[in-house]
């Protein structure tokens, strides 16, 4: 049997890291044990070094980035990760739970930095196909409840500086495409870490009973 790509989703600090620990134990749960994790953008050597010149001001402190640059940095390390690692994955069994994947670049490039969807979308059907996840958590807090978490964590990188209007746009993509998208499940994730747990267990088995 082939694995699954589940995804998930959110704005910094929302608990994407937490909450793919949650979704591995809960798919062990239901006999699936072969499971890998990725980030996006990262996860393999090259996707990594693109990471760092996309998140650290330092790497680029004397030139700015252009959207579109960055847009297609992200792509360059989505393809590495999709198929060096993700697709073989899934053909030997073995589920994948990824941080982030392309949702984050419509919301992001698409919706914060103001690049046409229409590009985007051509753009991904260039690069990547009809290569999609079997599901996305979405976890949804507000930009403010966001920034308040990872200010708590030290310096801000290159994109966690941006304004909450940038944030408060992505986020509003995201809602949409929870509206439109059956394949996205919006989880609450301004509640205690024991109550998202909870729904995450709820809307995954729920999901699991129809594969
Ligand atoms: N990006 C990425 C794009 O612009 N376009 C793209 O296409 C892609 C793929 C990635 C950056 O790149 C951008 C988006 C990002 O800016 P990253 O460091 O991987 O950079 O950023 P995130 O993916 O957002 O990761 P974070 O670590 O910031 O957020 P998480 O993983 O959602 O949050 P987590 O689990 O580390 O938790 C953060 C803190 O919040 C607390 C945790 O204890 C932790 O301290 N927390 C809670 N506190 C209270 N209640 C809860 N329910 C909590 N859940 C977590």
């Amino acid at each position: 049997m082939k694995g699954k790509f589940i995804v998930i989703e959110g704005l910094e600090g929302a608990g994407k890291t937490t909450s793919s620990h949650t979704v591995a134990a809960t798919l062990r749960k239901h006999g699936v044990h072969k499971i890998i994790y990725t980030r996006e953008p990262g996860s393999t050597p090259l996707a990594e070094k693109l990471r760092q010149l996309i998140k650290k001001t330092e790497v680029t402190k004397n030139e700015k980035i252009i959207h579109y640059t960055e847009l297609l940095m992200l792509y360059a390390a989505r393809i590495q990760l999709i198929e060096n690692v993700i697709k073989p994955a899934l053909t030997r069994g073995t589920w994948v739970i990824g941080d982030r994947h392309d949702l984050s670049s419509q919301a992001y490039q698409g919706e914060g930095r103001g690049i046409s969807h229409d590009f985007i979308y051509r753009l991904k059907k260039e690069v990547i196909g009809n290569f999609t996840p079997d599901l996305t958590l979405y976890l949804d807090i507000t930009p403010r409840i966001s920034l308040q978490r990872i200010k708590k964590r030290g310096q801000l990188d290159r994109i966690e500086e941006e304004s909450l209007h940038f944030f408060t746009c992505v986020r509003n993509y995201y809602l949409t495409m929870v509206k439109t998208n059956h394949r996205i499940k919006k989880i609450d994730a301004t509640q205690s870490q024991n109550k998202m747990t909870e729904d995450l267990h709820r809307v995954l088995k729920e999901w699991l009973q129809t594969q």
